[in-house]
């Protein structure tokens, strides 16, 4: 990778990776994009562009402009709010990704896109392998197993650097999430700090695969660096950190702040949702193929989050 556009770079993946990646390529090389253009230290360090990426021509136009060699395609509908609206959800997960792999295969750029743990259903075995039965329920889940698809079928018949990884939900106290089913966990970090409790809207015993933001920033990087001649898979690879219940991570933020409390007011929708995905993911493939190790675990994290948040929210008080 030398000169990177990120698409949905002002979400919660998107800001922190813009970041992290301008750090390790030079501000300059790392042009941010998004639908919308938002106040973001993001946009004020450096390259910033609008792009709906349904808008291929747009997107062909920055690509030259910027002499871009690397897509990183983030921009996508989360899964729940692609349950609300699955019409919109289809066409920007979908044809957005049809759109950055055209412009990549006619103008030779890698791409990396994320798929999710999303991308399984009940049918999956709930302790998940590598390659095993993809049939999700929701719409997001639908089109990240037909993102997977397109994405290895534009590798092999057009000989695009295609590479993803399916990611947990993501934790990270920059920027929010939005309209993800695994929102609580970062959702609960910032309720134990600002009323010192919280209503869960996901029921206890709900194992989910989940992730520290440092390691999937690491994980983007490490992959898109990776020998391709190692890698056997390419979208998308398993990674995994740690699987948590919602009483499990309400158990490690009162080891920190003891009069944290948390009840329960369980969302249909999201519990639905929640209950079509794995429990935990094995990521041997990634560890293999390309070196992939997490290095946060539930304890480690909430520290980090607690320590970092609090001067945050103190800050909007
Ligand atoms: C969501 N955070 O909840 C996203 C992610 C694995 C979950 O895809 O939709």
């Amino acid at each position: 990778m030398k000169t990177i556009l990120i698409t949905g770079g002002l979400g919660q993946i998107g800001t922190e990776l813009s970041t992290y990646l301008r750090q390790a390529y030079g501000t300059n090389n790392v042009i941010v994009t998004d639908v919308v253009k938002k106040d973001s230290p993001v946009v004020e360090a450096g390259p910033f562009e609008q792009l709906d990426v349904t808008d291929g021509k747009r997107l062909a136009e920055l690509v030259d402009r910027y002499h871009v060699d690397t897509v990183l395609h983030l921009a996508a509908l989360l899964s729940a709010v692609a349950e609300a609206h699955p019409q919109a959800a289809y066409r920007i997960n979908l044809d957005g990704l049809f759109q950055v792999l055209e412009v990549a295969r006619e103008k030779q750029l890698a791409v990396f896109t994320p798929s999710s743990i999303g991308a399984f259903g009940d049918s999956t075995p709930k302790v998940t392998p590598q390659d095993t039965i993809q049939r999700p329920s929701t719409m997001y889940g639908v089109t990240k197993v037909a993102g997977e698809l397109l994405c290895d079928y534009y590798f092999r018949r057009f000989g695009v650097d295609t590479r993803g990884v399916r990611f947990p939900g993501l934790i990270s106290y920059e920027a929010l999430p939005g309209g993800g089913t695994t929102d609580y966990a970062v959702e609960i970090y910032y309720a134990a700090l600002k009323t010192g409790k919280y209503v869960c809207p996901i029921a206890k015993g709900t194992l989910m695969d989940m992730m520290y933001i440092p390691d999937a920033l690491r994980a983007v990087h490490e992959l898109m660096e990776a020998d391709p001649t190692k890698l056997k898979h390419r979208n998308a690879f398993n990674i995994a950190a740690m699987s948590f219940a919602p009483e499990d991570i309400a158990a490690a933020i009162q080891e920190e702040l003891p009069s944290f409390t948390m009840s329960y007011q369980v969302n249909p929708t999201l519990q639905a949702i929640a209950d079509s995905w794995p429990d935990k993911l094995e990521d041997t493939a990634a560890r293999e193929e390309w070196g992939w190790k997490a290095q946060y675990d539930l304890k480690t994290m909430t520290k980090d989050m607690l320590k970092n948040l609090q001067p945050r929210l103190a800050e909007t008080k």
